[in-house]
């Protein structure tokens, strides 16, 4: 039988990446965000290169009753997911904590901490009931090390880290895999969220250097997601060549 990834934040960047991959794998994909457009879209190409099943679920991980409507209303066939890539995230604005915007912050511990708890206590009781499965949580650099005008998104990741760290200890007990992956500088729709919007400055991020795609991380993803059965891989910091660490950069 096909093996299940659910796979959130599967409209744009790493999350649709992972979707690529896994299915390229055979395994049957949950793709969520909240764009239902992307998610048919997406649905219908993956359709048409490999031969998988696939749901959809359009919902605001923020919402905590829309997460457990539709995820519980899946047919229960698809609750025996194997791997959960819990990817769904944002950050908003880049100011000095006295200029942010409290809507931001709000936006990124609900979205990146909360909805990402919301989803995973759902799917790690699955899991649970399966007796297997493997957690795949998307932390990042800005989660290791603090950078200028970070703040609350450095913050976010951060508590995804220990999140990271503490569900594997309590997941242990049923054989329940964990990792985090923690990327630097990936060009996706992330810049672009970030800056509200304003693709001028997002694409500036990446002036100058080469960025790590969502395919680089996806296929480390996968990396982890396909070690034998023994091997966990507890995390990886993934940068471009030209990042050092979350603050050093090399541009040409
Ligand atoms: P994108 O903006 O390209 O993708 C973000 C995804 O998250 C989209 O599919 C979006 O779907 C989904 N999402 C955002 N908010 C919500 C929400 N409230 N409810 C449901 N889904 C939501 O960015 P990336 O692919 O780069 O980001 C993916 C993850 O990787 C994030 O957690 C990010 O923090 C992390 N990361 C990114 C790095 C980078 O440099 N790009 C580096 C390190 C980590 P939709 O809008 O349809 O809801
Ligand atoms: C995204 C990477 O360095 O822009 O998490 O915060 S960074």
């Amino acid at each position: 039988m096909s093996k299940i990834a659910l796979i959130t934040g599967a409209t744009s960047g790493i999350g649709e990446a992972c979707a690529h991959t896994f299915a390229r794998e055979g395994y049957n994909l949950i793709l969520t965000g909240r764009r239902q457009n992307r998610l048919d879209e997406l649905a219908k190409t993956l359709n048409e290169l490999y031969n998988i099943g696939i749901a959809t679920c359009a919902f605001d991980v923020q919402d905590k009753e829309a997460v457990t409507a539709n995820l519980e209303n899946l047919p229960a066939g698809w609750r025996k997911v194997d791997v959960l890539v819990n990817n769904a995230g944002l950050s908003q604005g880049l100011e000095p904590i006295q200029n942010g915007l409290i809507s931001d912050w709000e936006t990124m511990i609900d979205t990146n901490v909360k909805g990402f708890l919301y989803v995973t206590k759902i799917v790690s009781n699955w899991m649970i009931a399966n007796g297997s499965g493997h957690i795949i949580n998307l932390g990042s650099i800005a989660g290791k090390e603090i950078y200028a005008n970070g703040n609350v998104y450095c913050a976010t990741k951060a508590a995804v880290d220990f999140l990271n760290k503490g569900m594997r200890i309590d997941l242990l007990p049923y054989g329940i895999k964990v990792t985090a992956i923690h990327p630097g500088a990936v060009e996706t729709e992330f810049s672009e969220v970030r800056f509200h919007g304003d693709k001028e400055r997002a694409k500036k991020v990446y002036d100058g250097l080469t960025p790590l795609v969502a395919a680089d991380v996806a296929e480390t993803i996968w990396f982890a997601a396909s070690r034998p059965a023994h091997v966990n891989i507890n995390e990886i910091i993934m940068v471009p060549t030209a990042q050092a660490n979350a603050t050093t950069f090399f541009r040409k």
